[in-house]
């Protein structure tokens, strides 16, 4: 700093920076945090009182590394991770406690697959419906989904592709 005329002109420079950052917030919107981001998310229709399940994309394109640990849905009496697979000609179905979401990772919930089991609906899955719930990763990141009752992932998803 032995420099004084210097100083208003890096003053300006300043606050030209800060406000170019602050006009760009709005268009990116991204949270403080780089938490994986939930997409497609769907389920199935579902009487009450029975078992739905949930499907969805989950990708984390910023890193860092991270797990998704837990589920939370008003519609349900409680929220679980399950991964179904087939093991010589048996389909099998077994609880998780976390699937890993690496830094650049896309993990697919689907049929067949990882995917949410919510029991003890509290209310029908019907067509067209769509409800709340909000995906608990190990970083501490809570992300809120909407979920669309429907036969298929989303066509908008879809076409994201
Ligand atoms: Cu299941």
């Amino acid at each position: 700093m032995k420099a004084p005329p210097m100083l208003p002109l890096l003053a300006t420079l300043l606050v030209a920076a800060s406000a170019t950052a602050a006009a760009a917030a709005p268009a990116t919107a991204a949270p403080a945090t780089a938490a994986p981001v939930v997409s497609a998310a769907w389920s199935r229709p579902a009487g009450q009182g029975t078992t739905g399940g949930g499907y969805f994309t989950l990708t984390n394109p910023k890193g860092p590394a991270d797990a998704l640990v837990g589920v939370e849905t008003p519609v349900a009496g409680m929220a679980m991770m399950h991964r179904s697979s087939t093991q010589g000609g048996v389909a099998t179905m077994a609880m998780v406690d976390a699937v890993a979401v690496p830094k650049g990772a896309t993990v697919t919930f689907a049929p067949g697959g990882y995917h949410l089991m919510f029991t003890d609906l509290k209310r029908p899955l019907k067509l067209g419906d769509s409800f709340p719930a909000t995906l608990k990763f190990r970083s501490g990141a809570k992300v809120k989904a909407t979920f669309v009752v429907g036969l298929a992932p989303p066509v908008a998803a879809a076409s994201k592709r």
